[in-house]
């Protein structure tokens, strides 16, 4: 009797900055100020609702290294962001019903997690869209581009 052995190891190779085709993403961010992963594709064909689910990995408590993740058009994300700031920890650190937030989730601390779900068919494909969050200067470090395909 023969034993066929396959060492083959079976590679699949996907950028770790990207998920792509996923209608159900998972963020993590922690006490550093940097969210994982950097840059989000989404495909409106294979998802008619995203839901983004926010898990903070690190130990800081949300007033010290809270976080967020705010989704609107790049064109706004940094007013939006900014305007936010004076909102206040109990607010999201957002303005209260600002038209440009297209989906938010509450400022998270470390342990803490939050998830956030909208319709990609009220989104453009191709649209210039940018995720941040909103934490007081935490905008120009944490930011990524929100990319929606067909
Ligand atoms: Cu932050």
């Amino acid at each position: 009797m023969k034993f066929l052995y396959c060492g083959c190891l079976l590679l699949i190779l996907i950028p770790s900055n990207v998920y792509a085709d996923s209608c159900n993403i998972e963020v993590k961010v922690g006490d550093n100020m940097n969210f994982v992963p950097t840059a989000l594709e989404v495909s409106a064909t294979a998802c008619k609702t995203v839901t983004i689910n926010l898990t903070h990995t690190g130990t800081f408590p949300r007033n010290a290294m809270g976080h967020n993740w705010v989704l609107s058009t790049t064109e706004n994300a940094q007013a939006t962001a900014q305007d936010g700031w004076s909102a206040g920890l109990e607010n999201q650190y957002l303005k209260s019903g600002d038209p440009r937030v297209i989906a938010s989730t509450k400022i998270i601390g470390g342990g803490e997690g939050d998830s956030v779900s909208f319709n990609l068919s009220d989104l453009k494909v191709g649209g210039d869209y940018t995720f941040f969050c909103s934490f007081v200067g935490h905008f120009a470090m944490m930011q990524g581009k929100f990319t929606i395909i067909e």
